[in-house]
Parts: C-alpha cells; sequence; structure tokens
C-alpha cells in the first residue's frame, strides 16, 4: 500500500512531529489532498441464478414481528445482479497521510425484529445510537472492535454508544438468532456500502496506489488493486460467485 506523496503531507508531518516533541501548537486538521480522484464501481454475482437470503422460523416473536424472518444475508438485484451490502474501504492507510476524518452517527434501529441499516461504514470516533420501534426486547450486543450490550426493552428507547476503534463490528441480537448487522470502522472515510444495484463511490481520494479491500458477509473477503489519478474516475466492476459462499 503506498500513498503518493500529496500536496501538505510534509505540513501534517511537521504538525505530528510538534506535538510528538511536545511543542505547543494548534490542533489543525490535516490538509485536504489537493489532487484527488474518484473511484467508482459495481459489485455483481457471475452466472445466472439468483438466491435470495436465508430465512428463519420466528418462533419466538411471531405475533409481533411475523412466522418467517430474513438474514439479509445475500440480496442481489435481478436485472442488473448487483450485490447489495457490499464493504468497499481503501486498505492499510498510514494514519498520518490521511485528511481529516470527522466522526459521523449511525441511527441502529430494530424495526420488525430486524436491524436497520444491515450493514454500515463508519470513522472511528463516530457514535452509534441503539434505538428500537418494537414493543418487545431487542438487545443490540456489538462484537469484534466494539464489545457492548445493549438492552432495548421499550419502543422509543435510545442508548449511544462510541465507535472508537477501527475495525470491524458484528451487532447481534441475544433474543432473535437471525438479527445481525455490520458495521466497518475506519480511521479514514475512504469507504462505502453497495447500493441496492451493487453501485458504490469513494469521493476525494488522494491520488495513488490502493488496495481496495471488499467484505460481503456471505460471500467473503476480496482485494482489487486500483489507481486514482488526480480529477479522474477510476471505474471498477467486483465479480462474486457463488462458489465463493
Ligand atoms: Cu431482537
Amino acid at each position: 500500500m503506498q500513498l503518493k506523496p500529496i500536496a501538505g503531507s510534509l505540513l501534517g508531518s511537521a504538525i505530528v512531529a510538534l506535538a510528538a516533541l511536545g511543542a505547543t501548537t494548534v490542533d489543525r486538521p490535516r490538509p485536504v489532498p489537493a489532487a484527488a480522484g474518484t473511484i467508482e464501481g459495481v459489485v455483481r454475482l457471475a452466472g445466472d441464478q439468483t438466491p435470495g437470503p436465508r430465512t428463519v422460523a420466528n418462533t419466538t416473536d411471531p405475533a409481533v414481528c411475523g412466522e418467517v424472518q430474513s438474514r439479509g444475508d445475500l440480496l442481489v438485484a435481478e436485472a442488473s445482479r448487483g450485490i447489495r451490502n457490499v464493504i468497499v474501504a481503501l486498505g492499510g492507510l498510514a494514519a498520518e497521510e490521511l485528511p481529516a476524518a470527522p466522526p459521523g452517527r449511525l441511527v441502529l434501529d430494530n424495526y420488525e425484529c430486524q436491524f436497520a441499516p444491515h450493514v454500515a461504514v463508519l470513522t472511528a470516533g463516530s457514535t452509534i445510537e441503539a434505538t428500537s420501534q418494537d414493543h418487545i426486547l431487542h438487545t443490540v450486543h456489538f462484537y469484534g472492535a466494539l464489545v457492548r450490550n445493549v438492552a432495548l426493552p421499550m419502543a422509543g428507547m435510545r442508548v449511544a454508544v462510541t465507535a472508537s476503534k477501527p475495525g470491524m463490528i458484528t451487532v447481534l441480537c441475544d433474543v432473535h438468532g437471525w438479527m445481525q448487522a455490520f458495521v466497518r470502522v475506519d480511521r479514514h472515510r475512504y469507504h462505502a456500502v453497495s447500493d441496492a444495484e451493487g453501485g458504490f463511490r469513494l469521493d476525494d481520494v488522494p491520488a495513488g496506489s490502493y488496495e481496495l479491500e471488499i467484505w460481503h458477509e456471505r460471500l467473503g473477503r476480496r482485494s482489487q488493486p486500483v489507481n486514482v489519478h488526480a480529477g479522474a474516475t477510476s471505474e471498477l466492476e467486483i465479480v462474486y460467485s457463488l462458489d465463493d459462499r
């Protein structure tokens, strides 16, 4: 993984060096890259089969959430064969070379015995606000880069937690075994989740050569090299096969 020199990176290094020496300095945000491009692409499923997500018989709360629940683990558009909920992110970037990535906020809802959204990306330091619209007990149990268990026994409750560490967070509900969500946390903001047609886009990426990290909950991990040129769009097609399951 290499990040080509970008305008202002020397300034950023100088600020870091001053801070390390204990000098009093202004806590300025890192410079925004002067030479940046876009990565745009689509994730597709090879072949002509269009499988759906796995389903589970709901014997826990059928009166509230129905008798059959989806695991939401493989969503493929019929016409385009685009795959939804694939995480695409630049990997292996050195923190001191990255522009400032302000923390964000994710509302992680519990609705009809499903987490919403099912897959998300966040910058480190972001807030995850767990809430519920269901009149039954859910737990929002975080594993991986964030370890917490939040009980939501009533609709309308809101509990905020902070995702401070980069990495993958898996979210499960202790009451309903099919409920799952996934959140990738990065120190940078060059990450996205593919939409219903498999499309994704990363904006303002500093020009350079990267390894793109690609992840899907059932189809697994991939990586793909990508070159970003200033003022240009790098187009990618990522193809998974059903053999990847
Ligand atoms: Cu639940």
